[in-house]
């Protein structure tokens, strides 16, 4: 071991004096030699000296100069007394020592190059590069405005040796004893006081604490969930991405000839195919007003067809679980509710930079006798000053299942300008009746995106970036923490 070879050599001699000779000695690489000497210094069995020796050393293109001589001096012994062609000594010479050499020579004014002939302007010359460079390669100090030239043409590198002179230390030991690193039962019952003890490195960095990460996503979901919570909202069960047409669109009065229910815009499942049960009263209901209306309504007027509510799908929104609420409530004597969802839909849909066949969908949606659109625009307020949004907008819009709609549009205050934060609406009588939900009692219901709010808070661009296989885990170790009230 090197360290061995350190202590025993210092046990007769005064000193190393220097660490790289003493590496060639001992037949040490110098670096092993290096680390042994920190390390015997570390415990102060050794003392150290730093020796910093500079050296030039020749470049690749210096050696070449130096073996076939540079090639101005190339250049110059190639141009007969009688002159030559400019063609015929680039040939002999080679493009590279043509051109480097017919520069440095006309530097030097060693020789004319005009538009087809080259001549010697002088009748003898001296290749001081080459032999510059032999005196360096033997060690020789030249002058400093020596140096910088061929430094200049990048035919000498500097080499920076760092060693050390080693002496004894005050802990200098002829062997040293391996550094005991704990107090253990064994040393304890007595040579611990013989020991020598590693001292401690407080500047060793801990080992890197690998936990668990929260996706981007999902820090946004739980900030989501908190304002909701703080609203008095419950959250629905949304742990079921496959569902029935029925629940996905019958229940809601959404016709099935409508576009959103093809298989274009829709993921059709294939095994299971159908479902299995449905409240048949409840369905009896639901053909009834779909065929031809009631409780004042026309309905659609079609034949509703039962194998078509019985296709199996993976939800295109999460207001599928909230028509499944709905229902569970109007069996039970009413009481008002609050709920809301934020969970994966899935839409058969062209996919984008911003947008992929799945998003995370978050709705809420209260149920009380007598709500208006007034209570709707007051909740949404409520809602989305939460965000850091005090000022929005209302444009109507259309939904087969609420009447009246309105897309909800925010005053983005870092953007300077109104962006679609959303849809709306109060779910229809057509909907709600047949569920058997007393007359008096609105729904008032809104939706967003979790992936829209999420991209513009952590500045992502590509929605691919953020969810799916290609997102860098990275990211999500170092994505700060989310903090809603979006700037
Ligand atoms: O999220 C959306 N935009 C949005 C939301 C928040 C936000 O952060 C604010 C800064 C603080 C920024 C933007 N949108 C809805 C609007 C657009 O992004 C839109 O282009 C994309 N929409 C999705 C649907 O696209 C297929 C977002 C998604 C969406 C749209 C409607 C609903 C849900 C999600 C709904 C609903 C609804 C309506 C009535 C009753 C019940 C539910």
């Amino acid at each position: 071991m090197a360290e061995d070879a350190v202590l025993a050599f210092l046990q007769t001699n005064e000193q190393i004096v220097n660490s790289g000779d003493f590496a060639d000695e001992q037949g040490f690489s110098h670096e092993e030699t290096v680390n042994a000497i920190k390390s015997l210094r570390g415990t102060k069995h050794v003392d150290t000296q730093d020796i910093k020796k500079e050296s030039w050393l020749l470049t690749d293109e210096g050696k070449t100069y130096a073996a076939n001589g540079s090639p101005e001096f190339q250049l110059f012994t190639a141009i007969p007394p009688e002159g030559i062609s400019r063609a015929d000594l680039q040939k002999k010479l080679g493009d590279s020592v043509f051109k480097i050499g017919s520069q440095q020579a006309i530097k030097n004014k060693w020789v004319e190059v005009g538009k087809t002939q080259v001549s010697r302007k002088v009748e003898h010359v001296d290749d001081n590069v080459k032999s510059m460079l032999l005196k360096i390669d033997e060690g020789e100090v030249l002058k400093q405005e020596d140096i910088d030239a061929l430094k200049r043409r990048k035919l000498i590198s500097l080499q920076i040796w760092k060693g050390f002179s080693v002496k004894k230390g005050p802990n200098y030991a002829p062997k040293r004893k391996k550094p005991a690193t704990d107090l253990t039962r064994e040393n304890l019952s007595g040579d611990w006081k013989n020991l020598e003890f590693k001292e401690y490195n407080f500047t060793a960095k801990g080992a890197p604490v690998e936990g668990g990460h929260l996706h981007t996503l999902l820090k946004v979901k739980q900030q989501f969930q908190t304002i909701f919570r703080q609203m008095g909202f419950e959250e629905m069960p949304t742990n079921n991405y496959a569902e029935s047409s029925f629940w996905n669109f019958d229940a809601l009065f959404q016709p099935q000839q409508h576009p959103a229910r093809d298989s274009h815009d829709t993921f059709f499942l294939r095994e299971p195919s159908t479902t299995r049960t449905l409240p048949e009263d409840y369905v009896a209901r639901v053909k009834l007003i779909h065929e031809s209306g009631g409780y004042g309504s026309r309905g659609y007027g079609y034949d509703w067809k039962r194998e078509e509510a019985n296709k199996n799908l993976l939800r295109t929104h999460t207001t599928a679980v909230s028509s499944r609420m709905l229902y569970a409530l109007a069996k039970k004597p009413f009481e008002p509710k609050k709920y809301y969802s934020i969970d994966r839909v899935f839409r058969n849909e062209a996919v984008d930079r911003t947008h992929l066949a799945e998003f995370h969908q978050v709705e809420g949606l209260i149920c009380d006798r007598g709500l208006t659109l007034g209570d709707l625009q007051g909740v949404l307020h409520d809602f989305f000053s939460r965000l850091g949004m005090s000022k929005l907008r209302f444009k109507p819009a259309y939904n087969p299942y609420t009447e009246p709609s309105m897309e909800i549009f925010g005053y983005h205050e870092g953007f300077k300008k109104w962006v679609e934060v959303g849809n709306s609406g109060m779910f229809r009588p057509e909907m709600l009746l047949p569920m058997g939900l007393p007359e008096d009692v609105r729904v008032i219901a809104w939706g967003l995106s979790l992936e829209r709010p999420t991209m513009i808070l952590y500045g992502i661009d590509n929605i691919r970036d953020l969810f799916g296989h290609k997102v860098d885990l990275g990211l999500i170790k170092t994505n700060g923490i989310c903090r809603i009230g979006l700037e």
